[in-house]
């Protein structure tokens, strides 16, 4: 998959060149009224751009739904979860939330969307939905679903997601007495897996239509924002690996950070290429078995299952991604909407498992959750592949490191192969 990924990646840079170019000559070459503009702008480049983030969101409730059940089947199972696993889980949670923060903070710091008017390239179709102010009882009652069928059919995510636990749990808790339908939500779970790489391949296509529109109507006036989105999330990624990780190793196994990160930078390296974590696991394990001591009892479940339900660069990127969509399309956030935006990008990081470009897939997902039109996403996509890469490998670092303090807990960290090994 790495040859496949990183032409993918080539494919879609030239096409966020090829498309910016495209929208500069259309939008200060070409008179504004010409009928050419009309068609090419409006028309073509409207359509499939649009239809490209119609397919994308066409993925998100079946593939949250299935990764999530088949997820919690996994951590469902409390006989098999034991206190390693509850104690992972804690970390993983916590760990996501916190990276949420740190986005969240970032975000308000550089304001990456100030400046900018989206409303130029908002799709006349979509209408804003002005999230009329939720006291806190409706939005904590608006999780629980009163009818599941209703929350899949309207896509109300967090309903989705507490539907696909609570089904996840009781699949785990009946094994056999339910491995047809296991079965099934597992097959289901590679299809959607396998129809996200098959999407994301027509990236480059709906990247460039919605690149060159977008340019064609604000010009250079996107550029500043966008730089300062991308800024704004690898910022908040550095803080992330660098600081707040180290911190936490430092603090709970008392092994030297910088040593561990010379350790663990092959596989970062790694990730970064593939902008794949379920790629990454097996050289995770190898690599903290061999250079830092820690017990394959340990990682060997610990490593795969954050992959999936640990992705704290995803979720930093989707809370900077909301901070940019609401402060370029004019919406006020109020602290509640802050207080959803955490809780679903940390539920969103749980459901989807470490394929390219899938936090894309749930951004949309975010920002419904907040009432965020999906047209932002039509700006950041075409940058996203090498924010991708970035925090694919910041997700599988947060990995290693939880990993790394749960075996110090349960007595399976051997310091003597961290010290003794380069
Ligand atoms: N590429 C995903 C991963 O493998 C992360 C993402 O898409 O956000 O972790």
């Amino acid at each position: 998959p790495n040859k496949k990924v990183l032409g993918l990646t080539t494919k879609i840079f030239i096409a966020l060149l090829a498309g910016a170019i495209l929208g500069i000559v259309l939008c200060y070459l070409v008179p504004d009224s010409s009928f050419k503009k009309d068609v090419i702008v409006e028309g073509i480049l409207y359509v499939i751009g649009q239809g490209f983030i119609r397919l994308m969101k066409m993925l998100v409730v079946p593939l949250v739904f299935c990764s999530l059940v088949c997820g919690s089947m996994a951590i469902g199972d409390t006989k098999k979860l034991g206190t390693v696993g509850v104690r992972t889980l804690a970390f993983y949670l916590a760990t996501t939330a916190l990276a949420v923060c740190v986005a969240l903070g970032v975000g308000n710091l550089i304001n990456p969307g100030v400046g900018l008017d989206m409303s130029a390239i908002q799709s006349s179709a979509a209408s804003v939905e002005t999230m009329e102010a939720t006291s806190l009882t409706d939005t904590i009652l608006n999780i629980i679903p009163d009818n599941p069928i209703n929350s899949l059919a309207s896509g109300s995510m967090l309903q989705v997601i507490v539907f696909a636990l609570i089904v996840g749990v009781i699949l785990a808790k009946m094994g056999e007495r339910a491995e047809t339908v296991a079965n099934f939500f597992s097959q289901f779970n590679d299809i959607m897996m396998e129809m996200t790489m098959m999407i994301m391949s027509l990236a480059p296509i709906g990247v460039f239509c919605l690149i060159s529109r977008t340019f064609a109507n604000i010009g250079f006036s996107a550029f500043i924002p966008l730089a300062k989105y991308m800024i704004g999330v690898l910022l908040a990624l550095a803080i992330q690996c660098f600081g707040v990780y180290q911190i936490l190793l430092k603090i709970f196994t008392g092994l030297n950070p910088i040593r561990f990160i010379k350790k663990f930078f092959p596989v970062m390296a790694f990730a970064f290429s593939t902008a794949t974590s379920n790629a990454t696991i097996p050289m995770s394990i190898d690599t903290l078995s061999k250079k830092v001591g820690v017990s394959k009892k340990i990682s060997s479940f610990t490593i795969p299952l954050g992959a999936t339900i640990n992705m704290d660069g995803t979720s930093i990127m989707q809370g900077v991604a909301v901070v940019f969509a609401a402060q370029a399309f004019g919406i006020h956030l109020t602290p509640m909407d802050y207080v959803t935006v955490i809780g679903t990008a940390t539920l969103a990081s749980v459901g989807t498992a470490g394929v390219p470009s899938v936090g894309l897939v749930t951004l949309t997902m975010v920002f419904n959750s907040v009432g965020l039109p999906v047209e932002a996403i039509g700006l950041i996509m075409g940058i996203d592949r090498i924010l991708d890469m970035t925090r694919t490998a910041v997700n599988i670092t947060g990995d290693a490191v939880c990993t790394t303090i749960v075996a110090h807990q349960n007595g399976a960290l051997d310091k003597k192969v961290f010290n003794e090994t380069e």
